[in-house]
């Protein structure tokens, strides 16, 4: 067996559904409720009422079941929901990828946008389907439903790369995207409002609403 050959994952063929955003086999699912996007978005009591509220599901990962590993390339679809917090359109959480390395993202479904900070320079990148996305290394990545349908597309990226999410929390995304009539707003960075009182805070609102 060459040296380069990692056990047990053998050459294998994964059925790709871009209609019903499945990978198959799969691997593990992830669910990102708002409670998970503690931090992120600017207006922190709207996001602690949407918490405190019905928590909703912000976006899902589902992957194949090739391993986060040194050398190995896994796959995944993330879906975010439509919807806002304050007019802070959903999003992932974003990451850096401790070990600086590139990664591509396919849109697939609805429309979005795909936000990438070095620490200095900020890209936006609109995102429909059939639009590749190049992430290259050193730049930290997030991505944002600017529609009013659920977002959606594949990531391929390397599997030793590494996720850091404090990294986002420490230095921002250069950016945030608001809604607005035609696509997005975006505005420059700033961290979050510190919290206050919750109670009289208006929930976040999904678009189907
Ligand atoms: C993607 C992301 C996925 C979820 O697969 O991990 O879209 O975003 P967060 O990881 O920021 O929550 C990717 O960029 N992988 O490297
Ligand atoms: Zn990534």
């Amino acid at each position: 067996m060459p040296p380069f050959h990692t056990p047990p994952i053998s050459p294998m063929a994964i059925a790709f559904d871009a209609e019903n955003l499945t990978l198959s086999p799969a691997g593990p699912t992830l669910t990102r409720r708002m409670s998970d996007l503690e931090g992120l978005f600017l207006d922190t009591d709207a996001w602690a009422a949407a918490v405190h509220g019905d928590d909703p599901v912000v976006y899902t990962v589902t992957s194949s079941p090739v391993p986060e590993i040194d050398r190995e390339l896994p796959q995944s679809i993330t879906t975010i929901m439509p919807g806002h917090t304050s007019g802070e359109l959903w999003m992932t959480k974003g990451h850096q990828h401790p070990d600086h390395q590139g990664e591509i993202y396919l849109a697939l479904k609805g429309r979005g946008g795909l936000l990438m900070f070095d620490g200095e320079r900020t890209e936006w990148l609109d995102m429909l389907p059939g639009t590749i996305g190049y992430i290259p290394p050193g730049w930290a990545h997030r991505s944002v439903n600017t529609g009013d349908e659920p977002y959606a597309f594949l990531a391929v990226y390397p599997g030793g790369a590494g996720h850091d999410y404090g990294w986002v929390l420490e230095h921002g995304m250069g950016s945030r995207a608001y809604r607005a009539t035609d696509g997005v707003d975006l505005r420059p960075y700033s961290a979050p409002d510190p919290a206050s009182d919750t109670a009289s805070a208006p929930a976040a609102t999904p678009f189907a609403d």
